[in-house]
């Protein structure tokens, strides 16, 4: 299931770290730089700059917390879906979600960082994840406009990641946008029903697409002028289309969906423009977007409280992987923890629930 990112990991499990010879070589940095050039991929046995290696740990376990922190929102709804078939649904969508981050934690991993490093790093706050789930999702209609409107927009920003030079990178996303696109539509035919539905029914699928479409619009990143990572991440072939590119593809492709819904978007400058032939949009509130990105939104305290209490709740279930590993290490190739956790994919991705 995970082998996309384990096809080159050495017996003990994990990549070597580079030694210091191997970090500057002009040999190995023409040949990396050739290969980028002629649109190939880099694979983790492959020599590469180290800031190359930086940049994509540092985007691919964002993209991983991101995954796991995203369980959140939409798993507090769980309990509450209105029927036992939107239940199934939603059940299966917040798995995918964990199955998501594993893929991703599995890829980063193969740069030669630990799973418990960035596990570390996002339960002490250091590391970031997607500022979309940062807002309440106050009613059932949100947890529609976010199969709609926010899976829509990872859809949009993760299909080009398909294309990434980081081989193990661009094959998890592969399966992570085929699962997207089923969570996309789900989402938007919870929309449709309700739609057709009461007075009431329809104002709370208005209400939520009012809350979330600017917020959904700014998980595209900063503008370009003010986006520090885009140009390397371009030259790289980490980033194929820049964050206002997707940012307006995505909106292109939104205001029809939205028509056949029957809502509205919450931008009285949302107009098409036969000039560019694109649709023109309001001013995105940057500000806000910093708090939330900065630890300041709505609900990023108890975003991170409940990812903290669930690691230590799943504890035991590590334990007990761990002790089962161990009393079969005689059938494997390893023997230290380390080594056995990552033979074993052992994780600690269990979502923990909200308090309703
Ligand atoms: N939220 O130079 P920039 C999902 C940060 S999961 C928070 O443009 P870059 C889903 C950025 O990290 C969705 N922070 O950066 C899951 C950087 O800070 P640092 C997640 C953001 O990397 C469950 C700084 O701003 N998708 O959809 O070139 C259920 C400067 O930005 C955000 C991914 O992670 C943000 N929205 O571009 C449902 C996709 N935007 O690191 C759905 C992979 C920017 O310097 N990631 N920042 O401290 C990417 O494509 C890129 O990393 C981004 C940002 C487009 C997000």
């Amino acid at each position: 299931m995970y082998t996309q990112s384990f096809n080159v990991q050495e017996a003990s499990g994990q990549k070597k770290a580079p030694t210091a010879a191997s970090l500057e070589n002009p040999e190995f940095q023409a040949r990396f730089d050739r290969k980028i050039d002629a649109d190939g991929k880099i694979e983790p046995q492959d020599w590469m700059p180290e800031a190359y290696r930086r940049a994509l740990v540092r985007q691919i376990s964002q993209h991983a917390h991101s995954e796991i922190v995203g369980m959140l929102p939409e798993g507090n709804w769980i309990s509450r879906a209105p029927s036992l078939k939107r239940k199934a649904i939603l059940i299966a969508k917040v798995q995918d979600e964990g199955g998501h981050g594993l893929y991703l934690y599995s890829a980063a991993e193969t740069l030669g960082t630990s799973r418990e490093q960035m596990l570390a790093d996002l339960h002490s706050g250091k590391a970031k994840y997607s500022s979309i789930f940062n807002y309440p999702t106050l009613n059932w209609a949100d947890v529609g406009v976010i199969g709609w409107l926010v899976d829509g927009a990872a859809i949009m920003n993760q299909i080009p990641l398909c294309r990434c030079s980081f081989g193990p990178y661009a094959r998890a996303m592969i399966r992570v946008c085929k699962e997207e696109s089923f969570h996309q539509r789900q989402g938007y035919e919870a929309l449709l029903v309700m739609m057709q539905g009461t007075d009431g029914q329809k104002a709370m699928v208005q209400d939520a697409t009012d809350r979330w479409w600017w917020k959904c619009l700014a998980m595209f990143g900063p503008p370009d002028t003010d986006s520090p990572h885009s140009a390397q991440a371009m030259r790289w072939g980490i980033k194929r289309i820049s964050n206002d590119d997707l940012r307006q593809k995505f909106i292109d492709a939104t205001v029809p969906q939205a028509r056949v819904l029957g809502v509205t978007l919450p931008d009285p400058e949302l107009k098409w423009n036969e000039e560019r032939q694109h649709h023109d949009y309001g001013q995105i509130d940057w500000d806000e977007f910093w708090s939330t990105v900065n630890g300041n939104g709505p609900c990023n305290k108890e975003r991170l409280a409940t990812r903290v209490k669930a690691h230590h709740e799943g504890q035991w279930v590590r334990d007990a992987a761990l002790a089962y590993a161990r009393k079969h290490q005689n059938v494997n190739l390893c023997g230290t923890d380390q080594e056995l956790r990552s033979n074993f994919a052992l994780s600690s991705t269990h979502s923990g629930k909200e308090a309703a």
